[in-house]
């Protein structure tokens, strides 16, 4: 690589300009920006399943709107996060096959299973809440069209965090029963939350070169620290208990310290071992196998239209 060109686009970095589809960049730039966002359109995608499990027993005509509504807000943020991924050169056919062959990650959050209807307020409130703590920073991310991705995807992650807060404050002011059926879920989405912002600083191979070329903005610890922060508050205001017992809060740093976090069971996920991580990729599968003949009729389409055109 040119050391001048190099250093340009250095310089730009570190004065803070977008760098755009079309200007140059090194090559390992555009490496860690096509998994990246490649990484979290899959997790959009992949995303809509545990909640959409609960569509169709949704327990009443609004909150059944309102999840529709939410389910199809993240296939957006999925094909925005596929377009932006393109302009650095790999094919959304290529991301799409690396995801259903196994090779391509997403977030683990999505291999867990949603059992009851307070997964959806769980999901909402904590999940919701950790992708937005994540994505703030990352609408002033280095490069253009992720940055700008960003900042429609943040409005609507905003809106979907606080339908999962309401629907936790209602369960966990309802009956005795809904209550405990919201500590419950509480209780199990609670640690892959926490697990959402990736390794530990000290184990996180891409963080130091990421934060240099200010493709990440913040670290993946303090990250977790601004969650746990502002969600346990959020968490004794309804009357929920936080499944930790070393959680304590520390007054010299203001925040809390938490208890360790298993990362055995992050990596196992990672690896494609979670509660019902084939069951997710069965179903991406399927979908795109069963609905070919949608993509099939569009091209027929555009042929016949273009065939017009030209005679
Ligand atoms: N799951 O060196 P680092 C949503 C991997 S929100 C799986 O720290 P990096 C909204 C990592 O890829 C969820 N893998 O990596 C929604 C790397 O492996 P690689 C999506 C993980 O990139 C809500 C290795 O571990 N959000 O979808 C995870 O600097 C509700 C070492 O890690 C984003 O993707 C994990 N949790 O930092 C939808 C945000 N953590 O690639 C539906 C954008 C780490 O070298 C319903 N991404 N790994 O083979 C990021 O900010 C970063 O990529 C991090 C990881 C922070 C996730």
């Amino acid at each position: 690589e040119d050391p001048a060109l190099l250093e340009a686009f250095e310089a730009r970095v570190a004065a803070d300009e977008f760098i755009e589809p079309k200007d140059w960049m090194p090559e390992a730039y555009r490496r860690t920006l096509t998994r990246q966002i490649s990484q979290h359109a899959h997790s959009e995608i992949v995303g809509m399943l545990p909640e959409g499990n609960w569509i169709t027993r949704a327990p009443s005509l609004r909150r059944k709107a309102i999840l529709l509504a939410k389910v199809q807000d993240e296939a957006g943020h999925g094909l925005y996060l596929y377009c932006a991924a393109e302009t650095l050169g790999t094919s959304r056919e290529q991301m799409i096959e690396a995801l259903h062959s196994g090779k391509a990650k997403y977030s683990t959050i999505f291999n867990y299973p949603t059992l009851t209807w307070a997964d959806i307020g769980a999901i909402g409130w904590l999940v919701d809440g950790a992708a937005i703590m994540n994505q703030v920073p990352l609408q002033r991310t280095s490069y253009g069209p992720y940055a700008r991705a960003m900042v429609r995807v943040c409005k609507e992650e905003s809106f979907h965090q606080r339908q999962g807060y309401e629907i936790s404050m209602q369960l966990a002011r309802g009956t005795p029963e809904q209550k405990r059926m919201m500590q419950d879920a509480f209780n199990r989405w609670w640690w892959p939350s926490l697990m959402m912002f990736g390794p530990p600083d000290d184990n996180s191979p891409n963080t130091a070169q990421s934060m240099r070329w200010r493709i990440k903005r913040e670290t993946n610890d303090e990250l977790r620290q601004k969650f746990v922060d502002i969600t346990v508050p959020q968490a004794e205001f309804i009357g929920l208990t936080v499944p930790d017992p070393d959680l304590k809060w520390n007054e010299e740093k203001g925040g809390y310290d938490f208890g360790a976090i298993d990362w055995e069971e992050f990596y196992s996920v990672v690896k494609g071992e979670g509660p019902v991580a084939k069951e997710r990729i069965t179903a991406r599968r399927e979908a795109w196998e069963k609905n070919a003949w949608v993509r099939e009729a569009a091209q027929a389409h555009e042929a016949k239209k273009q065939a017009r055109k030209a005679a």
